[in-house]
C-alpha cells in the first residue's frame, strides 16, 4: 500500500505559515511559563501548518531556542550560491526561474541501494520536521533559520551503506543553462562537499527541503540541500543531485580551491582564525553589535565526534 506523506512542497498557499506567525510563536516560546499547559500547547504551535505529522518536541531539543529568527526577507535575498554569481544578491535574482520539477538524485558507491531516484521516492518515508538552526558563514555572518527537512541519517539507513563506506560526497547540479556562475572559474565545478559517516549520521545533520514552512527557493538550494549547523556554511551544499558513499575522504570544492583557508572539517571554531580574518566574532544578519562565535557554533553535543583530534590541524 502506498501512503501519501505530506512534504513541505505539498503546502498549499493558505497552509503556509507566514513570517509574523513564526515570530509570534517564537515570542510565545521564549516567554512561556513552563507550566504543564504550555508544555502541551507549545509543540503543536511550533508545527508548520501543513506538516502536522512532524515531531516538533523532539526536533526542537536541538533548536537555537533563545535566538530571534532572521527575517525571511534576509534569508532569501542575502545568499552564497556561486553557481548563480558571487554577489550576495545574485542568487535571489538569477535563481528566480530555477527548475526543480522532476528532480533526480544519484546514489552511488559503497551502498546497497544505489541507483537513480526521483526526489519524491527518495525521501517519501521521512516526513519533514522543523528545526531551528543557526548557520554561521565562514565570512563571519550568521542567520537563524526555521528549516524543514529530514535527518540525513534516516535516509542513509534506508540506503544501507556498505561497511567500507566511511565518507559521503555530495554534488550540486551542474547546469550552465540555468546557472550563469558555472561559466566562470571562481570554483571548480560541480560544487562538491563531504562529511565523515559519523557526521552524516549525527541527528543534527539535516537534508532541508524548506524553510519558514515553505518549499526552498532556488537561492537557498532548492529542492534539497544539506544543513550542518556546527560547520561553516560552505559545508551545507545546495541543490544536491548526487550522494556518493566512499571509503576515503572526498574532494570538497572550497578545500580544493584554497586548502590553507578551508579545511575538510570546517567546524565553526573561534580559536582557529581564517588566514585572512578572525573567526572570533560574527555579525548576525539584521543586528549591529557583533556576537562572540562559539565552538561548534554552540552545538556542544557534537564535540565527542572530534575527541582526540587537534582542531587546529583538522580545521
Ligand atoms: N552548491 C553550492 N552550495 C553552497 C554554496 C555555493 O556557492 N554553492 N555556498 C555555501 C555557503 S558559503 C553558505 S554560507 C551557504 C549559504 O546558505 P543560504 O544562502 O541558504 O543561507 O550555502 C552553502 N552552499
Ligand atoms: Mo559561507
Amino acid at each position: 500500500m502506498l501512503i501519501k506523506i505530506p512534504r513541505a512542497s505539498d503546502c498549499k498557499e493558505h497552509e503556509v505559515t507566514d513570517e509574523k506567525l513564526y515570530h509570534q510563536r517564537r515570542a510565545f516560546m521564549t516567554h512561556a511559563v513552563p507550566t504543564l499547559a504550555a508544555a502541551l500547547v507549545a509543540p503543536s504551535l511550533l508545527l508548520s501548518a501543513c506538516n502536522k505529522s512532524s515531531n516538533a518536541s523532539a526536533s526542537n531539543t536541538n533548536a537555537a531556542t533563545d535566538d530571534a529568527l532572521t527575517p525571511y526577507e534576509d534569508v532569501t535575498t542575502y545568499n552564497n550560491f556561486y553557481e548563480f554569481g558571487t554577489d550576495k544578491s545574485d542568487p535571489a535574482r538569477l535563481a528566480a526561474n530555477f527548475k526543480t520539477q522532476a528532480w533526480t538524485l544519484r546514489v552511488e558507491g559503497a551502498v546497497k541501494n544505489s541507483g537513480v531516484y526521483t526526489l519524491e521516492d527518495l525521501i517519501a518515508k521521512h516526513p519533514p520536521q522543523e528545526r531551528i538552526y543557526r548557520l554561521r558563514c565562514v565570512e563571519a555572518w550568521s542567520m537563524v533559520i526555521p528549516w524543514m527537512g529530514i535527518p540525513l541519517g534516516d535516509l542513509i539507513k534506508q540506503l544501507e551503506p556498505l561497511s567500507s563506506a566511511r565518507f559521503i560526497q555530495f554534488e550540486t547540479l551542474n547546469d550552465a543553462s540555468q546557472m550563469p556562475g558555472l561559466n566562470t572559474s571562481v570554483l571548480r565545478w560541480p560544487y562538491v562537499e563531504g562529511l565523515r559517516m559519523d557526521e552524516a549520521l549525527h541527528p543534527l545533520t539535516l537534508l532541508a527541503t524548506g524553510l519558514y514552512g515553505k518549499s526552498l527557493l532556488g537561492q537557498n538550494g532548492a529542492p534539497i540541500r544539506l544543513v550542518v549547523p556546527w560547520k561553516y556554511g560552505f559545508k551545507s551544499i545546495k541543490s544536491i543531485v548526487a550522494m556518493r558513499f566512499l571509503p576515503e575522504q572526498p574532494v570538497t570544492a572550497w578545500n580544493q580551491n584554497a586548502p590553507r583557508e578551508y579545511g575538510f572539517y570546517a567546524n565553526v571554531n573561534p580559536n582557529v582564525d581564517h588566514p585572512r580574518w578572525s573567526q572570533k566574532k560574527e555579525r548576525r544578519i539584521g543586528e549591529f553589535q557583533k556576537r562572540e562565535t562559539r565552538l561548534f557554533n554552540g552545538y556542544d553535543e557534537v564535540a565527542s565526534l572530534y575527541s582526540g583530534m587537534d582542531l587546529k590541524t583538522y580545521f
